[in-house]
């Protein structure tokens, strides 16, 4: 235990109603950006209880205020649907003893909020039924913000899942070079040269109206479920920063990405990874049968789409943070972010080869949908952007 982290975990939690004192603390470490802590906190009676202390990683995130606005947006419109049935819980903030949900001290921004019992993530998927679970908690999710306005959200990361502007960034970034790695790296570009178009077409849609925007969590990683730990079912959808206005079909794309795959997302052994399609048919299962009707029938018919565009975004950030010397994904050893990116290559390219067994999975999940027969009509659907 490191004394200083100690120490400013108890001055944090000076800002906090907490009923009693910081006694220890385990770093939480599956996430790539924040910084995550299982606090325990120790009462009079020496009874204890834990919470998790995050902070916000505020060069990812330049404004964690709206960050925390749009949790707090989203915490009551779930809230509000209390008489109907409300099976997708998101993780709840405390307020601070000056009632915000956020705190802004010399330590930086952090938030605190009461640790899950029982709960428990997952890097991998063992046994291909779980995922079915996990789609239906993610669709639910959807479902449930469908109703949201988008104007009470920010954008708090601009083009977030812009892959278009994502390969120009790293194709300029190969061009500045900054730290001298450009030269290791030119049959990785050549990848993202050649599937420019494929990458592109989900933006090309929504820019021409024939994809709506929705209120997305846009980082759907299962990770980012908590489970719970002897039924393995969903309990609760956590890591809400990124949720704002964005295509259903990164969502659904992302968590395939990540779940769905034969191996963790920084495999340094490459034939080990691919896409799974039993995986990938129990999330679709349950992302489809949770969304109760509301994807269009362009939406169902670029799922599949989704799943190949994300991992081809992915691998374009990490081998653009890899370029500009590490600076947005934390990396636990030299290389890390260029490993990274080539598994998540190796994984696009598969599902490139996969991609009409993924159609027809999708396909067949989707005939019993009533838009599927009509073509549904929709306005185009605006936001704030700041
Ligand atoms: C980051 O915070 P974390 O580790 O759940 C990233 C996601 C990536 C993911 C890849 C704000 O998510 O976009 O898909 O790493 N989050 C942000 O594992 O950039
Ligand atoms: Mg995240």
């Amino acid at each position: 235990m490191d004394i200083e982290i100690l120490n400013m975990l108890k001055k944090v939690s000076e800002y906090y109603d907490l009923d009693g004192t910081v006694a220890d603390y385990i770093r939480c470490d599956n996430g790539h950006i924040n910084d995550t802590y299982k606090v325990k906190i120790v009462k009079a009676d020496s009874e204890y209880e834990y919470y998790i202390f995050q902070k916000i990683n505020d060069y990812v995130f330049k404004e964690p205020e709206k960050v925390m606005h749009n949790i707090k947006v989203i915490s009551l419109h779930l809230k509000s649907k209390k008489d109907k049935k409300c099976d997708c819980k998101i993780i709840d903030y405390l307020d601070n003893k000056n009632g915000s949900n956020y705190t802004h001290c010399e330590f930086g921004y952090w938030r605190v909020s009461p640790y899950v019992k029982n709960s428990v993530t997952f890097e991998t998927v063992e046994n291909p039924k779980i995922l079915r679970s996990a789609g239906y908690a993610f669709g639910r999710f959807q479902w449930l913000l469908s109703d949201l306005p988008m104007d009470e959200l920010y954008e708090t990361i601009p083009n977030f899942h812009n892959t278009k502007k994502r390969l120009n960034d790293l194709f300029e970034i190969v061009a500045l070079d900054p730290v001298g790695r450009a030269k290791e790296v030119e049959a990785d570009i050549k990848f993202f040269e050649n599937n420019r178009e494929i990458a592109s077409k989900l933006i090309d849609m929504q820019e021409s109206g024939l994809l709506p925007l929705r209120v997305t969590h846009n980082d759907t990683k299962y990770n980012n479920i908590l489970m719970d730990k002897d039924t393995c079912k969903p309990l609760c959808v956590i890591d809400l920063d990124t949720v704002m206005p964005g295509l259903s079909a990164y969502d659904f794309g992302d968590a395939i990405r990540f779940a769905a795959s034969t191996a963790v997302e920084d495999e340094t052994d490459l034939s080990k990874v691919a896409l799974d399609l039993e995986k990938f048919e129990e999330f679709t299962k349950g992302f489809i049968s949770a969304s109760k009707g509301f994807l269009t029938k362009n939406e169902l018919d670029t799922l599949a789409l989704g799943a190949i565009v994300i991992t081809i975004e992915l691998a374009s950030r990490f081998l653009a943070d890899h370029l500009n010397g590490d600076k947005y994904f934390r990396i636990h050893r030299p290389n890390h972010n260029l490993e990274r990116a080539r598994c998540q290559i190796k994984l696009a390219s598969d599902m490139i080869d996969k991609y009409d067994k993924m159609c027809n999975i999708v396909k067949r999940y989707s005939w019993h949908m009533p838009q599927y027969a009509k073509n549904v009509r929709y306005a185009r659907l605006r936001y704030k952007v700041n």
